[in-house]
Parts: C-alpha cells; structure tokens; sequence
C-alpha cells in the first residue's frame, strides 16, 4: 500500500468519488487536520494500516491531500514516516500542520524510543506544504516525563497549534488532561510551563480555532469518542463548556475533528468507521477509519449547531 501511494502520488479523485462522505476510498484515513493556505485546502491524515479491527492501530506514516474546491482532491501520498525522527520507534498517531513565515511545521504524535516511555510530540518542517520534511530539532518537543498528570504514558498526545492574533503561538494536547503551553517564536521550543485546562469529560484530539472574538476549543469527550466543545474570549482561557458538537462517529470508538473556513463556508472535518474504502478485505471500524466532511453552523450567539454526519 505505501509504494502504491508513492507511485500514484498526485493522482486527482473523479468529482462523483470526491462528493462521497467519506472522501476516499481506496485508503483507510484518520485524525484530520486541515490547514487553508493560499485558497487551497491541505488535509494532513493518518494512515490506518491495521488488518483487521481485532487487533490495535498500525500507522506508520502520514497523508497529504489537498483541495481548492473541497470536492476535487489532489493525493501526495505520505509526507513523512514516524521513524523519520530518528529517536522515535513508530506510530503515527494524530498531527497538525501550521505555517509561519513561509515554512510548515508538523508536529505529530509518535512512540518514542527506549530513551524515554511512551509516547511524545515531534516537530518536522518543510518550504512547502507536502514536503519533503525534516525533523526540526533532533529530538522530541514534548516527551511524556514532562507530563505527569496521568498513570499512562501517552497523556502527551494529539498536538493542536493556534497562533493568536498577536503572534503568540499555543500548543494545545493531552489525553485524558488538557493541556496547552506556549511555543517560542521559532515554534520548535516550549516557552514557559505546561498548563491544565479546565474542562469536562475530555478524552483526547485537541483542536483550536477563532471566529469572531470567539475561541473554541473542541475536543473529543467521554469514551465512545463524541466531539464536545468550550468557548472562550481568551486563548488562555477560561473556557466555557457548551456541550456536544458531534455524536460518536458509526462504528468506532475513537473521533478527532479539524474545523477550518475555506471560501467564505465552514466545515467540520472527522473521521468514521462506519463506511468502509471499497474493496477492502476486511470492513472500516475503531482501526480502519475514514475522514468525512460536513457543513459546521454558527448560530448568532457564537455556539455551533450539532453537526449532523451525512453519507455525500
Ligand atoms: O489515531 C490514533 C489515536 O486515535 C489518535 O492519536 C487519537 O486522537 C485517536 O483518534
């Protein structure tokens, strides 16, 4: 499957396959994130190679598709392999994409080496939006002894990065704790402490955007994964809880969403296991997931309407 993707790198999906809901399939996709740039849409997944759903999540590597019309995409196949920073062991878990100052910075979730336990963030940077990337520092940015609000050693994943309007550049992630620190200006270090967030029922799968004066964190909640979300009119909170954006997502426990405006519309972005990539042997489910796209509506007041998942 990996040199099938390399070779048919840039291969454009017909309109009728793009308007499906999932939006490929051919590859099983996961953990979206979407980042707009220069009226082009960039969607960054992960890859779930899994054989069956019986087992555990096997990824290895990360996707790149992009879009200018949300309906036709254009395939680059994998950006990057997890064990392309060389003190990390594999598990391509979710990652987000930002650009500054004409680079693109890719901070991912990999399993880290026998050096340190458990999972960690890494940060990777590129001239261009599908790579070829490298990694930023030589080591991890985040490893999970700097984290210690939870038993488990993967408290320390799902990285979301929000550049405020002022410049100041915020990495929110965690499991089972919120958490967010600042990044320095050149985001590949931590500037200052990391800091709990203050919000119920979280689980996983950060993500941050503005609208308005209005910030939102979304986040996946509860187990089963259901999208909930907070609102806030500071980036460093507090935020207020609003309740639930999106249900649990057909046939998988997990959920992660990305939420981007493009040309004037808002999308929420997520993955499903409900609807399988045809001619697959085995069906979708919790790991073999598809990214799908619906509409996002804001009400008056600010507060999002429950997104309601369709099938195109
Ligand atoms: O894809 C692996 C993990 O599953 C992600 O890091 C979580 O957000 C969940 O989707």
């Amino acid at each position: 499957m990996k040199k099938l993707l390399i070779t048919s790198a840039a291969f454009i999906f017909s309109a009728q396959a793009a308007a499906d809901n999932p939006l490929f399939t051919d590859v099983f996709t996961a953990d979206p994130a979407a980042m707009v740039h220069n009226d082009t849409v960039y969607l960054y997944t992960g890859h779930d190679e899994a054989p069956n759903n019986d087992v555990f999540f096997e990824m290895h590597d990360w996707l790149a598709f992009s879009s200018t019309d949300m309906v036709n995409w254009k395939k680059h196949g994998p950006i990057m392999q997890a064990t392309d920073f060389k003190w990390a062991k594999g598990d391509a878990w979710a990652a987000h994409m930002i650009e500054k100052d004409g680079k693109f910075y890719f901070f991912t979730t990999v399993r880290h080496d026998e050096t340190k336990p458990g999972f960690a963030i890494g940060v990777a940077v590129s001239d261009s939006p599908t790579g070829p990337f490298k990694d930023a520092i030589g080591h991890a940015l985040i490893t999970d002894d700097m984290t210690k609000q939870t038993p488990n050693d993967w408290d320390d994943i799902d990285p979301a990065v929000f550049i405020d309007d002022d410049g100041s550049a915020y990495m929110f992630f965690g499991n089972l704790v919120p958490k967010y620190v600042k990044l320095k200006d050149n985001l590949t270090e931590v500037d200052g402490e990391i800091h709990v967030i203050d919000v119920p029922n979280y689980t996983e799968a950060s993500w941050v955007h503005k609208k308005g004066e209005n910030y939102y964190l979304s986040y996946a909640c509860e187990f089963p994964e259901k999208i909930c979300y907070a609102m806030s009119k500071n980036i460093e909170g507090p935020w207020e809880y609003k309740g639930i954006l999106n249900e649990i997502a057909g046939n998988t426990e997990t959920n992660h969403q990305s939420i981007i405006e493009f040309k004037g519309k808002d999308y929420f972005i997520y993955h499903t296991g409900a609807v399988p990539p045809k001619g697959k042997e085995s069906s979708g489910g919790r790991f073999r997931r598809s990214v799908a796209i619906d509409p996002l509506v804001y009400n008056e007041d600010g507060t999002l309407q429950r997104v309601i998942m369709t099938t195109e």
